[in-house]
């Protein structure tokens, strides 16, 4: 049976000694809760890391690790000290993180440590390869492993690899400053499914593919190394009945069982009428809005005085990365920030901000949660964040107000927080006052809302749909092709063409015969094309028919002196061997004059396009544009000329990065029915690459052995990769 394999960074557990005594703690995280049916139903297994480093084990030590570790379904990673210094203090950390979060003055490029990445993502690949067998899931999680999925697929392509990044992904204008571009996206898109927390991230994901690799991107979908690969939005959820369940009980509590903290909380709230708390809480990262937040709560409470001795503010930092500089100083500013505010304003029976720089236990979160008034979330950039969705789902009584950064991803969903910019601390404290003076019916139908999003959407979900999304990519991979012409099909193709039959053989042009350049008049044909034409020709019995939208005075310079049929301007005219070019249709060019200097005026507007004249069409080429601007062109350029095309017989025909206006009454459909009617064969073989050519292998008898170049969706029988795959391919059928 095929199972999952999960790899991250970390495994879900905690490995400790009680004297000789090895423990192994499962932990209760979100990603491990929401996992979990995934890694345990179906014999899963999950390979990370354990949190112990080579140096600390010894032989004897690491046989008992591995064996604690697998019967937790979990296979180790071995890190020694200098690659967790290397992969994940250095490059995932003072690399990826700032990048990725748009901190590029932190974002450190240590050659040796890239090298590390790329060791330890092969460690990871590696344990997965010797784990893995044909049909299983696999699924990456997060930054640390950016290279697992292409390093897998290189050696496994029949896994179904799906990727899922946690952090934001950044504009293309940020990632482009990074001088591994390439290689990152190249490594995600070893996998068939890419998730990001929102669309924003995907769409950032898209652009930097289409502009950095410049690869094809239909809707969100990319073809690559002719594999399609699917790129969604999955935004995490929490484990809601976790915590509701807590904060239920915690109102059940009596004053007994009541933990220190709470019974501190209770003081402060039963001090005086009216008196509120706000809360934070993050790990101490830059990237969580800290210094900003203790600021514009500052401004609130000089520009709202009344509030003071009212509200405090509850900051919950939990130590995190605290030998990375940044991060030291951040805890610098911070500490300062807080001292001098409540040098500032605290007076003897109140301070206004209390400040944490620790983790809690879980307990103590749900005090802090279901104690609080208004949650304060500010985070300058952030992937989801789960504290905001924690907060929500603790507030029993519905009461309560969020106020949410817009920048983390989780205000996509939680609309009816109230959303700040926080950068801006003006509209900060006006919206900690509209939340301290917020009426309860108001908060209460607020929170509704939210629980009930959180409610549908928990991170059990998230990783279903995930996992759903990812059997499907590869259903509707398979679906939308035509089978690819394995040797079988080849020496069944030899057997044909080797017969004293009669044979007809379509050969479409560019992107069939030659790859594409920059330059339609660059794509000549080489030697080795002239070659294994010749050589395929000398069968007996075969037509040869070199079927383009290329003109006829360019086929006539390419080909003219063979004996090969030639059909140019996707039908227009035809010529036989030893005859003249004869028009297959008579066609009216007089529409040209008009359609022009419209498509001059797109030229002058989108640099790097350019028409081509030809005889009875004409063609704007975009392969040389920036494609985000192609894209939005193409939709103007349709809309202009649809008016302009209407009641005349012209029509549009999209091809390869190629957009051409020509006569519907010609097509290479037409042209192949009429030739294959006039010499009717045996066997009929029809090779082409883009829609131009789809005409021909929709109108060509059933029994035609069509091949289509590249993974798209076709009418062909066949596909094979690349051009060089067609030129094989015609060698094998030559000899
Ligand atoms: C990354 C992305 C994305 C916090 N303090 C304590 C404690 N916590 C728990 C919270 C929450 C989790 O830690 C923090 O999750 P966030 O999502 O808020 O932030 P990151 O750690 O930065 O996570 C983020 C996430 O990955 C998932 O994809 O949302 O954007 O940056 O669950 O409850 N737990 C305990 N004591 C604490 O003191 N027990």
């Amino acid at each position: 049976m095929n199972k999952t394999i999960i790899v991250s960074n970390r495994l879900p557990l905690q490995i400790s000694m009680e004297g000789e005594q090895l423990k192994v703690t499962p932990s209760v995280g979100g990603l491990a809760t929401g996992l979990k049916t995934v890694h345990k139903g179906g014999n899963g297994i999950w390979i990370g890391w354990t949190g112990m480093t080579e140096e600390e084990l010894d032989p004897e030590l690491e046989t008992k690790v591995n064996a604690a570790v697998a019967k937790e379904q979990c296979v180790a990673v071995k890190l020694s000290e200098r690659d967790l210094d290397l992969y994940y203090y250095g490059f995932s950390n003072r690399t990826l993180w700032p990048l990725f979060h748009y901190f590029i003055e932190y974002t450190e490029y240590d050659p040796e440590s890239w090298e590390t990445y790329k060791a330890v993502n092969q460690k990871f690949a590696d344990q997965v390869l010797a784990n893995a067998e044909d049909g299983d899931n696999i699924w990456v999680q997060d930054y640390q492993l950016l290279l697992v999925p292409a390093m897998v697929k290189a050696k496994k392509p029949n896994l179904s690899i799906g990727f899922f990044n946690h952090i934001p992904f950044p504009s293309y204008e940020i990632f482009r400053t990074f001088p591994k571009r390439k290689e990152l996206l190249e490594g995600m898109l070893g996998a068939d499914l890419i998730g990001f927390h929102t669309y924003d991230y995907e769409r950032h994901f898209l652009s930097s593919v289409k502009r950095i690799l410049s690869l094809e991107v239909n809707f969100n979908r990319v073809t690559y190394h002719n594999r399609i690969i699917k790129v969604d939005s999955f935004p995490m959820g929490i484990d809601y009945e976790k915590f509701e369940q807590a904060a239920l009980a915690h109102d059940e509590k009596g004053e007994s069982e009541k933990s220190e903290i709470q019974k501190r909380l209770d003081q402060h709230l039963q001090h005086e009428e009216g008196v509120k708390m706000i809360l934070s809480i993050d790990r101490m990262d830059y990237t969580k809005g800290i210094p900003n937040r203790i600021k514009a709560f500052e401004y609130f409470l000089k520009k709202y005085p009344e509030f003071q001795e009212k509200i405090r503010l509850i900051m919950l930092a939990v130590p995190s990365r605290s030998q990375v500089p940044q991060y030291q100083r951040l805890k610098q500013e911070t500490d300062e920030l807080v001292g001098r505010i409540n040098g500032e304003f605290s007076t003897v029976s109140w301070t206004p901000i209390w400040y944490f720089y620790r983790a809690l236990p879980f307990e103590n979160l749900i005090d802090l949660y279901t104690s609080s008034d208004v949650a304060l979330i500010t985070p300058v950039r952030d992937g989801m964040n789960l504290v905001a969705k924690e907060y929500v789902t603790t507030r029993t009584q519905k009461d309560g107000v969020l106020i949410l950064s817009e920048m983390a991803g989780a205000s996509k969903e939680l609309n009816e927080a109230l959303l700040i910019n926080p950068f801006n601390y003006e509209e900060i404290a006006d919206s900690i006052k509209q939340a301290l003076e917020m009426p309860k019916p108001e908060q209460q139908e607020r929170m509704q809302a939210l629980q009930e999003r959180l409610k549908r959407y928990t991170v059990k979900k998230w990783a279903q749909e995930f996992m759903n999304s990812l059997n499907q990519v590869h259903k509707v991979y398979h679906s939308i092709k035509a089978k690819k012409a394995e040797k079988s099909d080849i020496e069944a193709f030899q057997k044909k063409v080797n017969s004293e039959d009669s044979k007809l053989i379509f050969l479409d042009y560019d992107g069939t015969l030659v790859n594409f350049k920059n330059q339609p008049e660059e794509a000549k044909p080489d030697q080795e094309l002239y070659d294994l034409l010749k050589q395929l020709h000398t069968k007996p019995n075969l037509k040869l028919v070199i079927i383009s939208g290329r003109d006829k005075e360019t086929l006539n310079n390419w080909f003219g002196q063979t004996p090969y049929t030639l059909v140019s301007d996707h039908g227009v005219s035809m010529r036989l061997e030893g005859e003249d070019w004869k028009t297959l249709e008579v066609l009216k060019t007089d529409w040209m004059e008009d359609v022009l200097p419209v498509l001059e005026t797109f030229v002058d507007r989108t640099p790097g396009t350019l028409v081509e004249k030809k005889k009875f069409s004409l063609a704007w080429h975009y392969r040389n544009t920036d494609v985000e601007l192609a894209q939005k062109r193409l939709v103007e350029i349709r809309t202009v000329l649809t008016s302009f095309i209407s009641n005349t017989d012209l029509t549009l025909l999209e091809g390869n990065k190629v957009l051409e206006i020509k006569s519907s009454k010609v097509n290479k459909g037409r042209a192949a029915s009429q030739l294959v009617n006039q010499f009717p064969s045996q066997h009929i073989f029809a090779f082409g690459d883009d829609w131009t050519d789809e005409f021909m292998f929709e109108e060509l008898p059933e029994k035609t052995e069509s091949i289509k170049v590249g993974v798209r969706k076709t009418k062909a029988k066949y596909y094979v990769n690349r051009v060089e795959d067609v030129r094989s391919l015609l060698k094998t059928l030559g000899n």
